[in-house]
């Protein structure tokens, strides 16, 4: 780095911690609070630089840190764990330790010892992916995407010369969780990212996000020299198109020089891509990849596609991508969704991870509530995320995206608890060993509770409620397998009957749900669509089998008769309304947790839970009477026993309109005034 940006790197970090010094922002709940009240004795060991991430580490120590003195040190030693890693230890005379080969893990050691001040023996830390980023779908205009936090918390307009204290707030807050990069703009890519007037303003945020080991990465669009240049293509293979590229990197490294890479939503939902050109998505990532590759910059690029071809929308990723096995340069990624759709509440594994052995895979996952009842409903995600992890081994993934639940509102994502998911990502892209419920406990009793007044009971109620909250999410939107029966658009309530003339058949809840008077579910068998080829065996043949399939995942691989037994000696029906009722049980038990849980909860975050919990069980019976209605007219079947009566006809839920848009959550009031 030059000198010249070395000075105005320290002059940021100087503006933006004295931003900061009034507070005013700082309600991330794992950031540390003012507790001290004289300044904690930092050292800097022998040789150890006071680089600008050095002294921020310094300064949240002395502000924050009310324990015996603490001693940094950097050393090239090749007993510390090496990637930005660390250890923390008592010395003799009581002091505390942080060593690690970099600044960084210093930074990340000083607020693992700011999160756990409490800690025994030696801890010894490092990030187990090189590359755990947020994925941010904001548009230039200030709307966000599935965003139900309110605005993007990037003001373009005020950029490069007026930077919110938030933004160094946003960089504390991922540092704390050892989240190392940022994709700032939606998938859905402007052009206009890429002009000199807007990479200014990206050039502003990376000087603030770099002092806490943060990269800036951005979303393009394929089409971008076209529109910008005027260019008469955009094909990957042409001489000019390739030039455009390499000079748009250059220009990028020249005001970004440790900018990350590159995430490419391509021929995908209108977006431009290689194949408008008769080119590969190969030919696509390769080219942006060779521009990239002189300044070490990587090429994240979407599995998220449509396939020409007419085949099962769950079959599609896999049948684009595998056969490219091989064909993608070593600094291209392939970012796979989750599951094979698109982030329903429940899906398998992508059958894509583990199929592409000489590409290198990254998982993304959905930390904003787009299929799971947006800010409105707790849904603690790391369960979800422990989930997949059980069938796709971390080691076998390069790294690992989220795609973010943060906006401008004051609490940063909406429901208060929802804090929780982000943190939960961070920690996973950390360690993916932790399991849902270390992470919910150590969430709830360091930032909801305060552990030493909190009774035992209470506490574990709370722990519970958060890891059971994503399964009965699941239980009253679509159980047993079911998936994408939600309204049209912006993805709310429960819309299985919904047709929309003109919309793609893959788009529309039938095409999913398959309800017909023989039973329901969609037949990915071999005597169906045969999307269970795509798996590798054992887990195959298990699938493929109605009798062997797991249950979780029956309706998502079978088309069931109603009256088959499973394995609780249930129809299908009985237990497909028992689970809706299960799950509108559940929120109707969380509210009550929540209530016993009201003295030791401060009062702004108690009151606000309480309003969304309330309306996430009017949302959950909304979904069950929905729901088991529209069935109820295939199966012809009553409700068991133990079911509660719907409030309304089927005409009546058919009405129901929300008009919201795609980026924004109902609030109670709209909820009321339309059913
Ligand atoms: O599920 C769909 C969302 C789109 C999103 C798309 C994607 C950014 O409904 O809003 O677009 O996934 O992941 O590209």
């Amino acid at each position: 780095m030059s000198p010249h940006r070395i000075f105005l790197s320290v002059i940021t970090a100087l503006i933006c911690l004295q931003a900061s010094a009034g507070g005013r922002f700082e309600s991330v709940s794992w950031l540390p609070v003012d507790k001290v009240r004289k300044r904690a004795k930092v050292v800097l060991l022998d040789k150890t630089p006071s680089t600008p991430t050095v002294n921020i580490a310094v300064k949240e120590l002395q502000k924050y840190w009310d324990g015996p003195e603490v001693r940094l040190g950097i050393s090239a030693s090749e007993s510390l764990p090496a990637d930005d890693g660390y250890t923390i230890a008592r010395d003799a005379d009581n002091g505390v330790s942080i060593s690690s080969r970099s600044a960084l893990g210093l930074l990340y050691g000083t607020y693992d010892l700011l999160r756990n001040p409490d800690f025994e023996g030696t801890v010894r830390e490092k990030p187990f992916y090189k590359h755990r980023i947020l994925n941010h779908w904001d548009n230039l205009d200030g709307t966000i995407e599935r965003g139900y936090a309110g605005k993007s918390l990037w003001r373009w307009k005020e950029l490069p010369d007026r930077l919110s204290p938030r933004y160094q707030e946003y960089a504390r807050a991922n540092a704390a969780i050892g989240i190392n990069g940022t994709v700032i703009n939606n998938v859905n890519a402007s052009p206009k990212t890429l002009s000199r007037e807007y990479l200014v303003k990206v050039a502003a945020l990376a000087d603030i996000f770099r002092l806490y080991g943060i990269r800036v990465y951005l979303s393009v669009n394929f089409a971008s020299p076209m529109v910008l240049d005027s260019l008469p293509t955009a094909d990957p293979l042409d001489p000019a198109v390739i030039k455009w590229w390499e000079r748009k990197a250059d220009e990028i490294y020249s005001l970004i020089p440790d900018f990350g890479g590159f995430l490419v939503k391509a021929n995908s939902e209108g977006q431009p891509g290689p194949m408008d050109f008769g080119r590969s998505h190969a030919d696509g990532a390769n080219m942006l990849a060779k521009a990239l590759k002189p300044h070490e910059g990587i090429v994240m690029w979407r599995a998220f596609v449509y396939s020409p071809i007419d085949a099962d929308r769950a079959k599609q990723a896999y049948m684009e991508f595998q056969p490219l096995d091989g064909k993608f340069d070593p600094n291209v990624i392939i970012q796979i969704k989750n599951g094979p759709i698109d982030f329903q509440p429940r899906e398998p594994y992508s059958p894509l991870f583990g199929a592409m052995p000489v590409t290198d895979e990254m998982a993304e996952f959905q930390i904003t509530q787009e299929y799971l009842g947006h800010s409105n409903h707790l849904a603690f995600l790391a369960p979800m995320w422990t989930e997949f992890f059980r069938y796709v081994n971390p080691a076998s993934l390069k790294a690992i995206a989220g795609v973010t639940n943060i906006g401008d509102d004051a609490n940063w994502t909406g429901h208060p608890l929802a804090q929780a998911n982000w943190y939960a990502f961070g920690r996973l892209a950390w360690n993916p060993a932790l399991t849902a419920r270390e992470i919910a406990g150590d969430w709830i009793t360091k930032n909801l509770v305060d552990i030493s007044k909190t009774p035992v009971g209470v506490v574990e109620s709370l722990i519970d409620m958060f890891t059971t909250s994503h399964e009965a999410v699941v239980d009253y939107m679509m159980p047993l397998g079911l998936h994408h029966i939600f309204a049209y658009g912006h993805h709310y309530g429960p819309e299985p009957w919904c047709d929309v003339p003109g919309a793609r058949a893959d788009w529309l809840p039938k095409y999913y749900h398959r309800a017909d008077s023989a039973g329901l579910g969609f037949d990915r068998s071999p005597s169906g669509s045969n999307a269970v080829e795509q798996y590798p065996e054992p887990l195959r043949s298990q699938l493929a089998d109605m009798s062997t399939c797991p249950e979780e995942f029956l309706l998502w691989f079978h088309h069931v008769p109603w009256d088959r037994r499973l394995s609780s000696g249930r129809t299908l029906w009985e237990e497909l309304c028992l689970s809706y009722q299960k799950g509108c049980d559940a929120v109707e038990d969380y509210e009550k947790v929540w209530k016993e849980a009201r003295p030791y909860i401060d009062p702004e975050v108690y009151a606000d839970v309480r309003e969304r919990l309330a309306t996430q069980s009017r949302d959950a019976k909304w979904w069950r009477d929905a729901c088991l209605l529209y069935f109820g007219q295939y199966s012809g079947m009553p409700l068991p026993k133990g079911v509660d009566k719907p409030a309304h006809s089927l005409d009546y839920y058919e009405k129901v309109k929300l008009p919201i848009s795609n980026y924004e959550c109902p609030s109670p009031k709209l909820l009321d005034s339309v059913r």
